[in-house]
């Protein structure tokens, strides 16, 4: 299994990274600070993680801090959520425990962040812009839920809802990708990341509220 994922990683890579959908070339618009606006990413398989990486890109210019990816289960808050603490401070967070990584504050670019978890170490590995800021660890020997609920634009405090608008995401949010297993980050290619239960080419997701799709404004 690990192979083929692999395989299909370098064929993307020969192949030019031809989009097969919509979302390849676009982004989430989150225009206002709001406790209603949110897209509800669809996983193209749902199971257990116990290991997983996930990239994502992200512009704003926010003060405070802001929720990028939340994922919820009916039973765990914070199942995995990776925040904005404030500016320069990412909090990430597996089975509602949390990590902080401190990067330069650059408010004004967009940030590509990505970060992988493995449940037998409990080492979160964390990078900024391809470069490494650091290694934690959370929850060793803990499991990711399988049917989770997982929201762009909004923190979420219940299974899909009790947002708040001071942790909402005014910006923008693109090549979200997740993947069932810990992605060499030093081999990440910037555009070909096809995440095997999250992928940008394929996405299927569900938009709610003041949420716009506009082409990419940066790579
Ligand atoms: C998670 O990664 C470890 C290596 O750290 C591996 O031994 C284990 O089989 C992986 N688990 C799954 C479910 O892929
Ligand atoms: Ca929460």
């Amino acid at each position: 299994m690990q192979k083929l994922v692999v395989g299909a990683l370098l064929l993307s890579v020969l192949s030019g990274c031809i989009s097969e959908s919509d979302m390849g070339e676009k982004v989430f618009l989150f225009p206002q600070e709001s406790d209603t606006a949110y897209v509800s990413l669809i996983p193209q398989v749902k199971k257990p993680l116990q290991n997983f990486t996930l990239c994502l890109k992200a512009f704003s210019d926010l003060t405070r801090g802001y929720s990028l990816f939340s994922y919820n289960t009916r039973t765990q808050d914070n199942e995995v959520l990776l925040f904005l603490e404030k500016v320069g401070e990412y909090g990430f967070y597996v089975g509602n425990k949390g990590v902080i990584f401190k990067v330069p504050p650059k408010p004004h670019d967009p940030a590509h962040i990505c970060v992988s978890w493995e449940s037998a170490s409990g080492i979160v590995e964390f990078w900024i812009d391809d470069k490494p800021v650091g290694r934690k660890g959370l929850r060793k020997d803990y499991t990711v839920g399988a049917e989770a609920k997982i929201i762009l634009g909004q923190e979420q405090d219940s299974f899909g809802g009790h947002f708040d608008a001071r942790q909402s995401f005014v910006g923008e949010i693109w090549d979200v990708s997740l993947w069932d297993y810990v992605v060499p980050l030093e081999k990440m290619s910037d555009r070909c990341e096809r995440g095997n239960i999250i992928n940008w080419q394929k996405l299927t997701y569900e938009k709610s509220g003041y949420v716009v799709i506009k082409p990419k404004m940066w790579d």
